[in-house]
């Protein structure tokens, strides 16, 4: 199965008799700011851990299609639950510069409010989101909600038995998610090819998910899959699986050092098939954007990365021991003597 395409690399436009998809100046010039702001972003955060200011950071850089062609093929009432690294799909949604750094800095333990973005908060256990998905998605279902769910993960975690038993369990309870595999090549330093045998959309076929493979650096051919399948969702068509072919192009996160494991040549033949790039080579190609487009994009970049810069340092330090009141709706002696160990390890440092 070839993955869809819809914007070849040097910026050219390949309709798809099965994707339909009203490419317009407009909608183009739109993934377009999205994605230069949310490498931006990006970028800022890199600078900030490497300043010391953030505790650790997992760039998104590379993804930005795969994220924002995706995230804007649902309605906004749409439940999403990412792992990790979907700040661009995060941005998308509204999240803030400090709700999304607040959580890397060390200052809680999550970023923001789920319900009020319909975006659950982080989940660094690999996989863990996805039986919570299907839960979920069981319970949109039963409820007769008009929603559908979206559930991203990476080819790595792909490999976890949460993910599988979520895969087969959605597929028997027929349920309206969509499972969003970020095929970015690697994890941490294991490369697709020593994880598994069969290409992931086939596996997932073979749960019985309507499963599709596209170019995960084409904006347009992403937003056109996801749109087409979330429809397919809300017509109560059952479960499905996207499998995005893209790469990670930083590191895996601020600890590794990829140089360790791939090549630069590697490198080198994802830094031409570039979401971003490849994208503004069909605007200048069909003139779709003028100067003042491109001179205001850049002004909303510096904007975001300074606004990053000034609420990172200012982001206030919450009561960790909060979390001990929360775990039980009745408090319990295990649970104060924990708090109590926790109060006194905090204590026991100077500053
Ligand atoms: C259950 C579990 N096992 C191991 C880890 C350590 N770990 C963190 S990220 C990662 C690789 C994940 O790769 P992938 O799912 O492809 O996502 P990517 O980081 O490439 O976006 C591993 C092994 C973890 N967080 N959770
Ligand atoms: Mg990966």
């Amino acid at each position: 199965m070839n993955p869809v395409q819809l914007l070849d690399i040097d910026g050219e436009l390949r309709p798809h008799p099965d994707w339909p998809l009203d490419v317009t100046p407009g909608l183009c010039r739109d993934f377009y700011r999205r994605m230069r702001l949310a490498r931006q972003f990006d970028q800022e955060a890199q600078t900030l851990q490497r300043q010391g200011e953030l505790g650790l950071w997992v760039q998104s850089l590379g993804q930005e299609a795969a994220q924002v062609g995706s995230v804007t093929a649902m309605r906004s009432t749409d439940y999403v639950f990412p792992s990790y690294r979907e700040h661009a799909a995060a941005l998308c949604r509204g999240i803030t510069p400090a709700e999304l750094l607040i959580q890397w800095r060390g200052n809680r333990h999550s970023g923001w409010d789920p319900d009020r973005y319909r975006f659950h908060i982080y989940t660094l256990v690999l996989a863990a989101q996805l039986p919570h998905a299907t839960g979920y998605a069981m319970g949109v279902q039963r409820d007769g909600a008009d929603e559908v769910v979206l559930a991203y993960f990476g080819d790595g975690a792909s490999s976890e038995g949460d993910a599988n038993e979520a895969f087969n369990w959605a597929a028997a309870a027929d349920v309206p998610l969509l499972f969003f595999c970020q095929n970015n090549q690697w994890a941490i330093s294991t490369p697709v090819r020593t994880q598994m045998r069969a290409p992931l959309h086939q596996r997932a076929r073979g749960f019985g998910l309507d499963a599709h493979v596209v170019d995960g650096n084409d904006v347009l051919a992403v937003h056109a899959v996801t749109s087409g399948v979330a429809q397919r969702l809300r017509a109560g068509m059952g479960p499905a699986f996207i499998e995005a072919l893209t790469y990670r192009i930083a590191g895996h996160s601020t600890s590794d050092d990829p140089g360790r494991y791939r090549t630069d040549s590697e490198l080198d033949s994802w830094r031409a098939r570039d979401p971003i790039g490849r994208l503004k080579r069909l605007l200048d190609k069909q003139g779709w954007a003028d100067k003042a487009f491109h001179t205001e994009v850049d002004e909303e970049c510096r904007t975001l990365a300074a606004t990053a810069r000034s609420v990172c340092r200012d982001l206030p330090l919450s009561d960790f021991s909060a979390v001990f009141d929360t775990v039980m709706a009745e408090p319990t002696s295990l649970l104060a003597g924990q708090r109590r160990q926790y109060l006194e390890f905090v204590d026991s440092f100077e500053d």
